[in-house]
C-alpha cells in the first residue's frame, strides 16, 4: 500500500478506511476480475472492472492488470468490448439476463463474438484506456515485463474504433448508446422519453433477479425491465448488427463520449510510452471534444445533455452524466466554468462542500432519492468529477469532494449508491468500485501524464 494522502493526525483513519477497501476488493475477487458485488453483480462488468483496476493498483498492480486483461479477452472480432463477461461457475439463475438470455456465442457470431466464453452483446463507457494507463504507471517494471501495454494497445484501439465506427448512428462523429444500459446509468430519466417508443417484452417471458438482492424501491421498475428486455432481445435477434435495422433506442450520451475522449488521450500516453505516434490520437480527442460541444452543449442549461438520434433533439434532463466533461483537457475554459456554476448551483448542491453530486437534478420532477440513477449519488461518477474540478484548477471544490467521496464511501459500508441530501446508503454493500475508488483517492499519487 502506497504512502496516505492525508495528515498525520486522520492519518490512523485513512488507514482503516483503506484496509477495509483492501478487504472488500479482496471478498469479490475471483481469481481473474473482481465483480462488482457477490448478491447483485456475480459476474465481470466491463466499466465497473475498469474503475476497479484504478484502486486495485495500489493494492496490487498485478491483479489489476489481469482484470483488465481478462475482461479484454472477451473482446469480440468487430472490436466491442461486452459489458458483462459471464463466470460459467455462477448458477444460472443467479443474474438476468444471463448467458442463455445473450447467447453471445452463437447470436453474436457474425459480429466476432468469442467462442470460449459466454458475454452479453451491448457495451459500457470505455474507461479501459484509462484505467490501462493509470495500472502501467502504478509499476512500469512489472508492465513492462509482461508486456501489458502492447498487449492492451491493439485491442483499445479497436474498441474505440467500433465505437466511433460503427456506433455512429446519428453521422455527427458521435458514438450512439443503444440501449439504457450502456451508459451505465440505466434508469436515468433522461432515458423516459427515448425509451417510451419500446414497447416492453411481455412480464411473463422473463423472470427479475435482481430483486432477489435488492429492494424493489430501489430498482428500476418493472415496466423499464420490460423495455430493456425487448431491446436487448431485439438487437440480439438482429444478430447485433449496428444500424441495421436502426434501433428503436439511440441516444447520444454526455458521459459515455466524454471517457472516449477522455481515453484517446489516455492512448496518447500509450502510444508515447510504446515509441509510436501519440498524434493520431490527440486528433481524435480535439475531434471528439469540439463534436460533443457542437452536439449536446446547452448554454441555456449550463451543462452539456443527451441527444435523442431518433428524434435529433436534446433531452431536457439534467444528468450528472451532463458535467462529466470537466475531466476533458480540451474543454474551453468559459465552459469549464459554466460546469462548475452549474454544480454549484441548485441542480447539483456542490456548494455546501460537504455532500456527493447526484446522479439526476435535485430539482427535476423526475428527481428520487433512492432510486437507482434516478437521484442517487454514486461513486464512480464523483470520482470522475473530482478529477474534472481538479483538472480545470477548482481545487478548493476538488478538496471538498474527495474527502466526501472517502468519509461517505467508508461511512456507507461502500455503498452502492447513497442519498444524496443524508448519505442514507442503498443498494448493494460491500460494492466493489466503492472500495476501488476511494482507495484511489486516498493514494498520494503524481499526476499520471497529465491524466
Ligand atoms: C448496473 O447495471 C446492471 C446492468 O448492466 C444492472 O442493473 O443489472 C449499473 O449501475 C451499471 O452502471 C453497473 O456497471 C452494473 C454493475 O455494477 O450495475
Amino acid at each position: 500500500m502506497e504512502r496516505l494522502a492525508a495528515p498525520p493526525g486522520p492519518r490512523r483513519q485513512a488507514d482503516a478506511v483503506a484496509r477495509e477497501a483492501e478487504r472488500v476488493l479482496a471478498a469479490n475477487w475471483t481469481g481473474a476480475s473482481t465483480v462488482p458485488s457477490r448478491a447483485l453483480y456475480p459476474h465481470q462488468w466491463s466499466w465497473d472492472s475498469a474503475f476497479i483496476a484504478i484502486g486495485l493498483r495500489h493494492l496490487s498492480p498485478l491483479r489489476a492488470q489481469l482484470e483488465l486483461r481478462t475482461l479484454l479477452g472477451a473482446q469480440w472480432g468487430d472490436g466491442r468490448v461486452p459489458h458483462i463477461v459471464f463466470n460459467p461457475a455462477v448458477p444460472k439463475g443467479a443474474y438476468f439476463p444471463g448467458p442463455d438470455f445473450w447467447r453471445s456465442s452463437t447470436a453474436g457470431r457474425a459480429a466476432g463474438a468469442p467462442r470460449h466464453v459466454e458475454t452479453s452483446g451491448i457495451v459500457q463507457p470505455p474507461v479501459h484506456a484509462l484505467a490501462v494507463w493509470l495500472v502501467h504507471r502504478a509499476a512500469p517494471r512489472e508492465s513492462w515485463r509482461r508486456s501489458f501495454l502492447a498487449h492492451a494497445y491493439p485491442r483499445l484501439r479497436a474498441w474505440h474504433r467500433y465505437l466511433t465506427g460503427r456506433r455512429d448512428l446519428g453521422g455527427h462523429g458521435l458514438p450512439a448508446v443503444v440501449h439504457p444500459w450502456e451508459p451505465g446509468m440505466d434508469n436515468s430519466p433522461c432515458w423516459d422519453a427515448p425509451l417510451a417508443r419500446v414497447a416492453p417484452a411481455d412480464p411473463a417471458s422473463f423472470r427479475r433477479a435482481d430483486l432477489d438482492a435488492g429492494a424493489a424501491a430501489d430498482r428500476p421498475t418493472d415496466l423499464d425491465y420490460g423495455r430493456y428486455v425487448r431491446l436487448a432481445a431485439d438487437y440480439r435477434d438482429a444478430g447485433y448488427a449496428d444500424g441495421v435495422p436502426f434501433p428503436a433506442f439511440a441516444v447520444e450520451d454526455p458521459g459515455l463520449c466524454t471517457l472516449l475522449a477522455l481515453a484517446e488521450h489516455a492512448m496518447a500516453e500509450i502510444a508515447l510510452a510504446l515509441g509510436t505516434d501519440p498524434t493520431p490520437h490527440l486528433d481524435e480527442a480535439a475531434r471528439l471534444t469540439s463534436a460533443l460541444v457542437r452536439r449536446l452543449w446547452s448554454r441555456e442549461a449550463g451543462q452539456f445533455l443527451c441527444r435523442d438520434v431518433r428524434a435529433d433533439a436534446l433531452v431536457p434532463e439534467r444528468s450528472a452524466a451532463g458535467l462529466l466533461p470537466l475531466v476533458l483537457p480540451g474543454l474551453p475554459a468559459g465552459i469549464a466554468a459554466a460546469l462548475l456554476r452549474t454544480a454549484q448551483g441548485g441542480h447539483f448542491g456542490l456548494a455546501g462542500g460537504s455532500g456527493l453530486a447526484p446522479s439526476y437534478d435535485l430539482l427535476g420532477t423526475a428527481f428520487d432519492p433512492n432510486r437507482y440513477w434516478r437521484g442517487p449519488a454514486w461513486f464512480n461518477v464523483n470520482w470522475l468529477l473530482e478529477r474534472g474540478l481538479r483538472r480545470h484548477g477548482f481545487v478548493d471544490p476538488a478538496d471538498a469532494l474527495r474527502s466526501a467521496v472517502v468519509r461517505t464511501a467508508a461511512g456507507s459500508g461502500f455503498a452502492e449508491y447513497v442519498d444524496p441530501r443524508t448519505g442514507r446508503p442503498h443498494g448493494a454493500r460491500d460494492f466493489s468500485w466503492t472500495a476501488a475508488l476511494a482507495l484511489d483517492l486516498l493514494a498520494d499519487d503524481e499526476p499520471e501524464g497529465g491524466l
